[in-house]
This record gives C-alpha cells, sequence and structure tokens, in this order.
C-alpha cells in the first residue's frame, strides 16, 4: 500500500464552488446524480481534473453539457481523471451504489432498514465522484427522493427549503446548506425516525430549531442528549462568544456507527450510545458521555466546520481543539474546583492507560503525523486527547484570556478556510505577543516526554531549588529530539501541610505572592529559585497534570504521604496515592513471579483508610483516589511484562484493602446511598461511584453478607448503575452470578445499548476464558456486523481482561487472529482497532512475543487484508 506524505502536500488544480446532489435512494440500487461547478485553482499549474471514487459505479460524466467518452477521462479503481480541462467547468456525474451491501459503514449506508452516510475522513467518494479532500469547500444543494412509507423522513445539512410527493407512492425534500464546507461534512438520513424538537432562543435573541431524532421506541431516552445540547450552544456563546449559525440543528441516532459521532454541517449523526438515556437503561458514566459527545460535536461547527484542516495531517486542529473545548464544558458544568479536579483526574487515567502507550508503540506518531497509509488509523489518542493537551498548555502558559484572544483572532483570520496547526499557533502567539516557536515540537516530535526533578534546599540562604531536565524517548524515524516548551506548574507544602507563598527568583513579584506557579521548562536542564522558603518543603510537582509528561522526582514514602494528606491540589493528591501505590506494585509484581510471599505494609492501608472516611473530600473524588493503577498502567511501568504476575499483584492488593477495610468501606457503602429519584448530577454519581467501588472491594473475596448485599443491590437497584455495578461486582466475585446474569439479560434483551454492557461485563472478568467468549459469540444477539457488539466483547476480551487474553497457551491470541480476519472482511476501520490491541507486543515475556508474534504473522499472511489492518499489523511487526 501506498504511504502518503505531509511534505508532498499541493493544492487542488481545481476548486468547486457548487454541488448539486440528487439521490433516488434504493438498498440495491441508488442513483447518484451530482452536478459541481468548478473553476482552475491559481495555486496550481495542474490542468487534470481529479476526482476520488472508490466502489461506485460510474454511468456517465458530461463536461459543459457535453457526455465525454471513455477515451476522454481516465478512470481506476480509486479515481475519475479529466485531463486537460478547460479553466470554468459544470461537471455532471451519474453513478450507482448498493448501500445495503456497504458493511464498512463508511458512504451511505443502511442500518436497521435506514439510510445513513459517514464521509469523514473519505467516505464521500464512496457516494459520489468528487475532490474529496478537506481544502475543497463548496456549497452544497441536495435532493433526496424515496419510498414515503419506507423512509417518511429524509434530512440532509443546512435547510429544508421544498419538500414534496412524487405521485408514484415516493416523495422528496430538497436541502441547502448556506455555508461552504468540505465534503466530509456532507450528511443524508433518509429513514422512519421519530424527533424530540424544540425551539431555543440564542442570546441574541434568534430563534432556532433544535431537533433528536432517534427510532420510535426511544423517544423516551432523547431529554439528556437535548438538554445537554442546549447547554452546549449557551457554553459557547458564553465562554467563547460563538453563536450557533444555522436556524435548524439536528442530531440522529444510529445503531451501527464506526465512532462516537460525527459533525457534520446541522446534521449530526450520533452512535446511538451517545443518545439514548434513561435511569433504566444507562449508566452515569453513560450520562457523561453524552453531555460530553453532543458537546464534542456540537463545538465542532466552529472548530473543525467554519474553520477546517488543510488536509487530513492536520486532524488535531480540530479535533485536538474541539476535545479541549468538550472537557472544558463538561468541567464546567459541574462548576465546583473539586468536580473540575476529577474530569481532570479522569483525562489523566486515559492519557495513561492509552496514549501513553501509543507514544511509546509502533504507531507512534506526532499530533500532527508525518505520514499514514490509511487515516482512519490517525483517529487516534494522540491526535485527540493528547492533541487536547497541547491545546491545554497553550491555556496554561498565556492564561485564559489570553487563550480566549487566541481564539478570537484564529476566527478573524481563518473563518472560512482550510488550515494548518501552525495557523492556530500563530494566531495564540500574535494576539499575545509571545514567541511560541519552540512550542511547534509538541505538533512535530513524538513520544512522552520525560522530566527529572531535583530539589536542594539551601538553609541559610532561605532558598529552595528545583532542577528540571527534559529527555523524549526516541520513536520510529526520530531517534533525536529536540527539548520541548513545557509548563510545569509548582507548588510547595509546608510541614503542616499548607501552601507556601511562593517568589521565584528573576520573575516579577506580584502583588499577592501566589501558592502555584507555572515554571517553562525551554532547555534540557534548567533550575528554578523560590526565595524566602524557612523549612524544607515538600514539592507538588506539575500540579493539574499541566504538561503531558512522565514526571520523575524521588519521592520518599512520607513525602508522598504528606501530599496524598494535604496537597490543595486535587490531581496531585490523587497522583501521590497512584505512586504509593504503584511502587507497591511494582515490588509486588515481582514477588508474585517469583513466587515469594506477598504482604501490605499498614502505612499504606492506613493512608487509603483515611482518604476513604474523609467526609470533608468529594465522593467522587475518594473514589478515585482508592481505584488502583490498572493492569495496563502497572505494565507500562515494568521492564518485561508478565500479566499473570500483575494481575496477581492489584488482585492480592485490592483483596487486601478490602479485607482490612472492610467495616469502613460497609460504612461508606452505606452512607452513599442516592435514595429518591435518580438523577445524574456530578455529586450524586460521585456518592454512587463511591457507594459501588466499595462494593467491589468487598467483593473480592466475599464474606456471604456481601454477597447478599450485592444481590439485593441487583435485585432492587433503581437505575441502571446500581444495578450494573452490583452485578459486575458479583460476576468478578467468582461466586455464581448466571442467575443474575440471566435475569438482567431476560429484562433488557430489547436494549441494544444494555446487551452491550452484558456482553462486555463478562468479556472483563477474569472468569471468562477463550472459550466461554466463543460461546458467547454463539449466543443469537451476537454479529460482528454492529461495531458496539463487536465492541462489547471483542474489544472487552482483548484490551480488559489481560489475565485470560494473555493465557499461557497463546489461545487468546489465537482468537485475536480469527477475530481481525474475519472482521476485516466486513470493516476494516472497526478491524483494525482490534488490531492494534497487539501494539506492545514486544514488551512482553519471551513465551507470550512467540505467541504473539505467530498470531500478528497469521493476520499478515493473509491475501486481501485492508489497508487499514495491513499498516497497523506491518507496523508492529517491523
Ligand atoms: N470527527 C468525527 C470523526 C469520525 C470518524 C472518522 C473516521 C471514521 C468514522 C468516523 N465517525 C466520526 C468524530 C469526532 O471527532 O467528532
Ligand atoms: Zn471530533
Amino acid at each position: 500500500p501506498q504511504t502518503i506524505f505531509r511534505k508532498d502536500y499541493t493544492a487542488p488544480a481545481y476548486l468547486v464552488d457548487t454541488v448539486e446532489l440528487g439521490f433516488d435512494l434504493d438498498p440495491a440500487r441508488t442513483i447518484v446524480a451530482n452536478r459541481i461547478t468548478l473553476h482552475r485553482n491559481p495555486a496550481s499549474k495542474s490542468r487534470d481534473i481529479v476526482l476520488h471514487g472508490e466502489e461506485i459505479e460510474l454511468v456517465q460524466v458530461r463536461l459543459n453539457g457535453k457526455a465525454l467518452t471513455a477515451s476522454q477521462y481516465r478512470l481506476t479503481p480509486s479515481s475519475l481523471t479529466i485531463p486537460k480541462a478547460p479553466a470554468d467547468v459544470v461537471l455532471e456525474i451519474e453513478t450507482l451504489c448498493a448501500p445495503v451491501k456497504n458493511t464498512t459503514l463508511s458512504g451511505l449506508y443502511v442500518s436497521n432498514g435506514n439510510f445513513f452516510t459517514q464521509c469523514e475522513a473519505e467516505g464521500f467518494r464512496r457516494i459520489t465522484y468528487f475532490p474529496d479532500r478537506p481544502d475543497v469547500m463548496a456549497k452544497y444543494t441536495v435532493m433526496l427522493r424515496a419510498d414515503k412509507q419506507l423512509y417518511p423522513v429524509l434530512l440532509s445539512n443546512g435547510n429544508l427549503i421544498e419538500e414534496g410527493d412524487l405521485g408514484d407512492g415516493r416523495h422528496y425534500a430538497k436541502w441547502e446548506d448556506p455555508f461552504k464546507k468540505p465534503s466530509y461534512l456532507f450528511a443524508l438520513v433518509a429513514a422512519r425516525l421519530v424527533c424530540q424538537e424544540e425551539r431555543y432562543t440564542l442570546k441574541s435573541g434568534r430563534e432556532v430549531l433544535l431537533q433528536v431524532w432517534v427510532e420510535e421506541g426511544n423517544l423516551d431516552k432523547t431529554d439528556y442528549a437535548m438538554q445537554s445540547l442546549k447547554n452546549s450552544i449557551r457554553w459557547d456563546e458564553e465562554r467563547f462568544g460563538l453563536e450557533l449559525d444555522l436556524d435548524r440543528f439536528m442530531i440522529v441516532a444510529v445503531g451501527d456507527f464506526n465512532m462516537g459521532a460525527m459533525e457534520n454541517k446541522g446534521l449530526n449523526i450520533f452512535n446511538t450510545k451517545y443518545v439514548l438515556a434513561n435511569s433504566r437503561v444507562a449508566t452515569d458514566v453513560d450520562y457523561a458521555g453524552i453531555e460530553a459527545v453532543v458537546g464534542h460535536e456540537y463545538f465542532h461547527n466552529w472548530t473543525g466546520n467554519r474553520v477546517t484542516c488543510r488536509d487530513w495531517f492536520q486532524l488535531s486542529l480540530k479535533e485536538g481543539l474541539t476535545v479541549f473545548r468538550d472537557q472544558e464544558f463538561s468541567a464546567d458544568m459541574i462548576g465546583t474546583d473539586t468536580g473540575r479536579a476529577v474530569t481532570r483526574i479522569d483525562q489523566v487515567r486515559t492519557l495513561r492507560q492509552a496514549q501513553f502507550p501509543e507514544d511509546a508503540g509502533p504507531m507512534a506518531h506526532p499530533v500532527r503525523p508525518d505520514s499514514f497509509v490509511e487515516i482512519n488509523n490517525f483517529y487516534t489518542v494522540t491526535v485527540y486527547e493528547k492533541g487536547a493537551e497541547v491545546v491545554r498548555m497553550y491555556q496554561t502558559l498565556l492564561g485564559r484570556d489570553g487563550f480566549r484572544k487566541g481564539m478570537d483572532l484564529y476566527f478573524e483570520r481563518h473563518d472560512g478556510q482550510a488550515v494548518e496547526c501552525d495557523d492556530f499557533r500563530a494566531a495564540m502567539a500574535d494576539a499575545n505577543g509571545r514567541d511560541l516557536t519552540q512550542f511547534e515540537r509538541w505538533y512535530s516530535q513524538a513520544g512522552t516526554p520525560v522530566v527529572t526533578a531535583s530539589t536542594r534546599y539551601d538553609v541559610a540562604a532561605r532558598c529552595y531549588e528545583i532542577t528540571l531536565s527534559q529527555h523524549c524517548p526516541a520513536t520510529a524515524g526520530q531517534p533525536d529530539k529536540l527539548p520541548f516548551h513545557i509548563p510545569v506548574a509548582v507548588g510547595l507544602l509546608d510541614a503542616n501541610g499548607k501552601d507556601l507563598l511562593l517568589r521565584l527568583e528573576g520573575a516579577p513579584s506580584p502583588k499577592h505572592a501566589p501558592t502555584t506557579v507555572v515554571l517553562e521548562l525551554t532547555e534540557a536542564t534548567q533550575t528554578f529559585r523560590f526565595k524566602g522558603i524557612d523549612q524544607k518543603p515538600t514539592p507538588s510537582l506539575l500540579r493539574g497534570f499541566s504538561a503531558p509528561v512522565v514526571l520523575e522526582y524521588d519521592y520518599t514514602d512520607a513525602e508522598l504521604l504528606h501530599l496524598f494528606s494535604h496537597d490543595s491540589d486535587p490531581v496531585n493528591r490523587w497522583e501521590a496515592g497512584q505512586r504509593l501505590a504503584m511502587e507497591r506494585l511494582l515490588v509486588l509484581t515481582s514477588a508474585v513471579a517469583a513466587g515469594d510471599t506477598l504482604a501490605l505494609d499498614d502505612t499504606f492501608i492506613a493512608a487509603f483508610r483515611n482518604v476513604l472516611t474523609d467526609d470533608t473530600l468529594d465522593p467522587a473524588f475518594r473514589e478515585l483516589a482508592l481505584i488502583l493503577p490498572s493492569e495496563t498502567i502497572i505494565a507500562e511501568q515494568v521492564p518485561v511484562v508478565d500479566p499473570q504476575a500483575i494481575h496477581g499483584a492489584r488482585q492480592f492488593m485490592r483483596r487486601t484493602i478490602g479485607a482490612a477495610l472492610r467495616p469502613e468501606l460497609l460504612a461508606q457503602y452505606h452512607a452513599n446511598q442516592t435514595p429518591g429519584d435518580y438523577s445524574p448530577d456530578a455529586v450524586s454519581a460521585g456518592k454512587r461511584a463511591l457507594k459501588n467501588l466499595a462494593l467491589a472491594y468487598l467483593l473480592i473475596a466475599p464474606q456471604d453478607a456481601d454477597l447478599a448485599l450485592a444481590r439485593q443491590q441487583f435485585e432492587q437497584a433503581t437505575n441502571m448503575t446500581d444495578r450494573a455495578a452490583a452485578l459486575a461486582a458479583l460476576i468478578h466475585s467468582g461466586a455464581d452470578a448466571s442467575a443474575s446474569l440471566a435475569s438482567f439479560y431476560a429484562d433488557f434483551e430489547q436494549e441494544a445499548l444494555v446487551v452491550d454492557k452484558w456482553f462486555a461485563m463478562q468479556a472483563a472478568a477474569p472468569g471468562t476464558d477463550v472459550a466461554a467468549v466463543r460461546q458467547l459469540m454463539l449466543h443469537p444477539a451476537f454479529t460482528l456486523k454492529n461495531p458496539n457488539r463487536a465492541r462489547s466483547l471483542l474489544f472487552n476480551f482483548a484490551n480488559a481482561n489481560p489475565p485470560q487474553f494473555h493465557a499461557a497457551d497463546g489461545s487468546g491470541y489465537d482468537f485475536w487472529a480469527e477475530q481481525v480476519i474475519a472482521l476485516d472482511k466486513i470493516n476494516p476501520q472497526v478491524a483494525a482497532r482490534l488490531a492494534r490491541s497487539m501494539d506492545r507486543w514486544r514488551r512482553y515475556v519471551p513465551a507470550l512475543q512467540v505467541h504473539m508474534r505467530h498470531a500478528l504473522e497469521r493476520v499478515a499472511a493473509r491475501s486481501k487484508l485492508s489497508n487499514d489492518v495491513l499498516e497497523v499489523i506491518s507496523k508492529a511487526l517491523s
């Protein structure tokens, strides 16, 4: 397959002014008539019109009114080229496609009998021939024709300008989008759906129509999505001064979808998982996901749609920025400082769980990649979450007001354009009079920087020195890295745990000395001096996780315990607990591997007890503080991964905590009940989280009373959060959970998203081996064709059940290879995601590596692999 390089970018030869699309929708044979007006791009020397096209049948092509013969164009399986075209052109192209056969869920496809589209990144070319690249922006008019009975609802981008009957049982709707857009933002829906709708008044006084479209039985699950949409609209007005630019904004839910949702202009298409919720079927985590994704897609209207990407290498321009915006939105919706911190801790966990491993593995790439084979493989945690960290660092360096100034300038300069990450950085720099040249390295260098800190206290000079050094491990194609511009937020605690007032040598003294200072590390090594320090402090480094780095500092246990008890920065308070746990988990892992006796010290237990029982702390924070680092995160800390030893060590620690803190866990379980009507608000969700964590600890080595408690919660729960948590605890306890599983399935078999949970819980349970997963695949509700279902069983087994996936006989890997191959025939994007589960194979113990290599080679040996899977597997093996 061909590798595409960022350095090879060339401007399009022709630009498109208008697009008129006509669809005669039929599942087996849809006719697409496409009339585009183009003009030669003065920025290009070429006179060839290059149109992309895939898996579509060309019926005819006319240029300026005349039908072209086959000798007048070049047709390949992926393009239609018209050489030496005139300067101004009207092209009329007719093609055929078969949406019902389209299992890739890219382009035009059928889901549960309805038509949907997904065009990002390169799906539009599966609908019609077109310069399918984001720097070609045009105005679209769309005419949809379809059977009225089967598809009563016909939607596309923008405004409905005409609709009516065609007389033959078919009807039509004509839509016009007033804004120029790239083809990846095109969408249509033709379906039997119903909607919740509301008129909403913007701050300016303009009224807009908001709609959430779902299948008929789901109208009782749209309130939260609608509320989240209204909150998003208000938030973007208030925080960034950005108003909804359309008169109508639609969200449509579809059960078959490759990702979370898609920000098509005015017609967002969503995975049902991020729309449908009521207390019976959705958990607190689901509710938070809906708020975040509804916000995310809505915020794209400005950061992505009004200003889009010049090419797909710039993907993080819109994704990193929009993730940052949705993170800030979710934090502001909670509104409290601890609530903010809790969302931040969640973000740090995601980075460590998924992004740091990606940055250290065979698919490592910069936030702005330099090359790819298949762009769909680059919708990654690096582009999204690390990209959001990069945007957050602008805010940390420039302040909230400075960041807002940069955003204002970005829109002033680039509204209606397709631009690069460098343009965003330039707007931030110019709006604030700052030189952000070095900051560019966050976009161009892959890998997670390691910042090493050392400290020195000079009693006589009353001076405390912090020396920071940085280095970044080599990644493929980037052996040597240059220093990054890293904001390191620090505080200093006195012996009572109080923050000291900070005066940094060489920096202007503010009127009121702060308790947190952002140090700007730009060299390989730098020393910072704090003046007027009367006693040796405990440093709180990288407060708020101010940069996406690994921080190394030789903390003593006493210092960590001090921070865990007192740090005013909740992120670092949590971090101290994670470090205390990690140190012990590493020792325990070695002990399990060596067959030694295992032990956990009382000091650690006491520290956990203190946090668990400290009622001055938010339950949501306490819950996070008491979750141990995951097996994946532990695996990243050891030189050679022995998954059974890691699992054994973590289970031992959980069991020991569960036994030692039994009375306190029970007390918290009872103290954090949320009686009355269910509400997904952060305080109630935090209480449920702590209560259910307590239950999970109690059920690791349960007494009969604990099992009874879990069964009672399962049976009497009035919401899905409590019901699912009880069921998961029962499954993980090792006790017989079959009756509960059966009753859960019977109660919810009509609710696809709950059936996903049912598969997912079993897939992740350490008692579920490959044979059991194969058995679950035979269940009538299982299908590889639905991405949510495939993810619930296969991805959870591969990624969330390390002891079974990494079974010593390699059976987990054989199963993985089989499923990657099977999925690739149906849906390459989803198959390639599953293929990523083997990324870190070279870090495992030799005996497992042999099996892993064999499984990877088995996939690589297939003759008809998609580019998606081929890229992932070849990079893993290279
Ligand atoms: N911008 C959207 C990306 C997306 C996507 C990409 C590839 C294949 C399928 C897809 N569905 C949606 C999602 C987002 O970041 O908002
Ligand atoms: Zn996005």
